[in-house]
């Protein structure tokens, strides 16, 4: 299989070291499942400073990215996808502003060629390169972070995870946790009993049916009570409603 090809415009292409050099991600490259292209959008400047930032028009506080050196990189790293036979980049701007990164949008890229990241430092970028350039916006969530580059590399690194092959073995079976719209269950390993705690009695019956049964409830539990949007959001199986009946007795009782 040909491997999925990224291109990110950052003036910070050292910081994507971080996905090449460790774990699941660094071996999708030693294994050529996945490739990164950096475009620096200095190197696109003509002047002796180098620069890619200016003021805002209308005041106001810090600085914005200029037009020229973005647009030149972008088309740069379009050039390389039409040598490749993909003749449909999609750029994706990384903004606080974007509509919010969801699982559904991650399966989504990973099934597409051509995608061009355009992680942005101070306070944005000149909007017309934005209306003439870029696709989509996304975010990562509700906070505030430093520039786009960490937001690009978690995009990726979730990609990547997406990628068949990437997770060896059975990829659908280490997914299923997000995938079907729950928290996941407790998980123990050796000791036994740590500072007088004891792994559940249920993990060591070798009864399968029993484990499933048990991690099921604990998950619908967990969900409950720390993300009950998830559980609206969501069909329940007929045993699934039955696991959390039984936790929603035990929590009566509990009360009495
Ligand atoms: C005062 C307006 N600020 C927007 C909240 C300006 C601003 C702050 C931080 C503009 C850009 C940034 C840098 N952040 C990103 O580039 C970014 C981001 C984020 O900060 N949070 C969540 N997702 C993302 S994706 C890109």
């Amino acid at each position: 299989m040909k491997p999925l090809s990224f291109d990110v415009v950052t003036i910070f292409p050292e910081m994507f070291q971080a996905l090449k050099d460790f774990g699941i991600t660094s071996r999708a490259f030693q294994e050529a499942f996945v490739e990164l292209a950096l475009w620096n959008p200095r190197d696109f400047t003509i002047d002796t400073h180098r620069t890619v930032d200016d003021r805002p028009y209308g005041g106001g506080p810090g600085m914005l990215m200029m037009i020229e050196p973005l647009k030149k990189a972008i088309d740069a790293a379009k050039k390389t996808h039409l040598s490749k036979g993909i003749k449909a980049s999609r750029v994706i701007h990384l903004s606080p502003r974007g509509l919010p990164l969801t699982h559904q949008k991650v399966i989504e890229l990973s099934q597409t060629s051509g995608l061009i990241f355009l992680a942005s430092r101070y306070e944005g970028v000149d909007e017309r390169l934005i209306e003439s350039c870029v696709d989509e916006e996304i975010s990562i969530g509700d906070y505030v972070l430093s520039g786009g580059e960490l937001p690009t590399m978690v995009l990726i690194d979730a990609i990547i995870r997406q990628l068949p092959g990437v997770l060896g073995g059975d990829n659908s079976a280490i997914e299923d946790s997000f995938v079907n719209g729950l928290l996941d269950y407790p998980h123990y390993t050796r000791p036994e009993v740590y500072e007088g705690s004891k792994v559940p009695d249920v993990l060591l019956s070798g009864n399968h049916a029993r484990i499933s049964a048990w991690r099921l409830q604990q998950s619908l539990a967990l969900t409950k009570v720390r993300r009950p949007d998830l559980l609206s959001a969501r069909l329940l199986t007929k045993e699934e409603s039955r696991l959390l009946e039984e936790i929603n007795k035990q929590e009566q009782d509990s009360n009495n």
